[in-house]
């Protein structure tokens, strides 16, 4: 007994409304919920209804129950009641599984699942497109269009809070229409296994209010703020601007012009701190097995901080 409270306890402490289909900020998930919450009700009081009739079934006094009366019950309980109720919950949830009308497409966001990170691009209407990476950021109370492809092997776009899951497949794009409705910061995952680092592969997002979505996107746009130094010195000598780019372009990993706004590194698994992003810079492997940036074993630790120090305040 004190065990399974003990082992029920920590089963609860696991659900977090920053990632969970309980805790619903969009349409879609909203009547998932309110479906399952539905269907579970019904199947206990189903279960306590066949439960009561067995009871009573058992208690019957001789020859109170005749055959007569055993096939009317099976007529109702087994042919009319299910009918029904099928009926009802078919006509009641239809409507749920219409796609949200994409016609009015404020905003399409591209992602692309890469081995192990997500490559983002903003294609707001009537605007050149905005490139990121590991980071969602959608306005509330608009449609958002996600195009959701991947570069090499099948990957799963699933944020639980807003909506189900999408696969990701190479040479082919998936739509998922969205709709936020409650501003905060939520998680999102990879749900196929695609590799050594799968369960390493997360991102945030962040629904905000209209407005202010507006200005960090007009913001964005502004060319970052260029520091020079020995960060931005060290950076081009290492090579690694051969797979980052620094100014909203597209490269083999992740783009880093913001990477100092970003709340995670290494798509979702570590916080941004100038420590982390050095430590990934000399043994990417190490927190993330198989990933695609090569370790850069023999760089002075205080080069890496050098870098990293450089990368967070780059941009603005
Ligand atoms: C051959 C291409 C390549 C080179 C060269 C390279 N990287 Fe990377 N880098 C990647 C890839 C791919 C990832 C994504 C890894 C993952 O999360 O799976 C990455 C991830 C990162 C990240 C985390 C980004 C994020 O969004 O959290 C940082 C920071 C980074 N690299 C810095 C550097 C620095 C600094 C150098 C040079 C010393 C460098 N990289 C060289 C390919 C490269
Ligand atoms: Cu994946």
């Amino acid at each position: 007994m004190r065990k399974s409270i003990i082992v029920g306890a920590l089963l609860l402490a696991g659900c977090n409304s920053h990632q969970s289909a309980l805790a619903p900020f969009g349409l879609e998930a909203r009547s998932t919920l309110t479906m399952t919450t539905v269907l579970v009700i019904g199947a206990v009081v189903i279960a306590l209804g066949v439960a009561l009739v067995f009871v009573l079934a058992v208690r019957a006094p001789e020859g109170r129950l005749d055959h007569a009366g055993g096939m009317r019950m099976v007529l109702w309980l087994g042919a009319i009641v299910p009918t029904v109720v099928l009926t009802a919950l078919l006509v009641w949830a239809l409507p749920a599984m219409r796609p949200l009308p994409d016609a009015v497409q404020n905003l399409r966001v591209h992602v692309e699942g890469e081995q192990f990170w997500w490559r983002v691009r903003y294609k707001p209407q009537g605007q050149p497109p905005l490139i990121s990476a590991n980071e969602v950021r959608i306005p509330v109370g608009r449609t958002v269009v996600f195009e959701l492809t991947a570069t090499d092997v099948i990957h799963s776009f699933w944020i639980p809070g807003l909506a189900g899951k999408m696969d990701m497949i190479p040479g082919r794009t998936n739509r998922l229409v969205v709709k936020a409705d409650k501003a905060g910061t939520y998680r999102g995952i990879c749900a196929e296994f695609c590799g050594l680092s799968h369960a390493l592969m997360a991102f945030d997002v962040i629904a905000m209010e209209p407005a202010a979505f507006d200005a960090w996107l007009a913001a964005s746009r502004e060319p970052p703020m260029r520091t020079e130094g020995r960060g931005a010195a060290l950076f081009e000598a290492s090579g690694c601007n051969a797979c980052h780019s620094l100014n909203g372009g597209e490269g083999i990993g992740p783009d880093l012009t913001r990477f100092g706004e970003r709340r995670t590194l290494g798509a979702g698994i570590l916080p941004p701190t100038v420590a982390n992003t050095a430590a990934f810079i000399r043994d990417p492997h190490k927190s993330k097995p198989g990933a695609r940036m090569p370790a850069y074993a023999a760089m002075p630790e205080a080069d890496a901080l050098a870098i990293a120090r450089w990368l967070k305040e780059h941009g603005r």
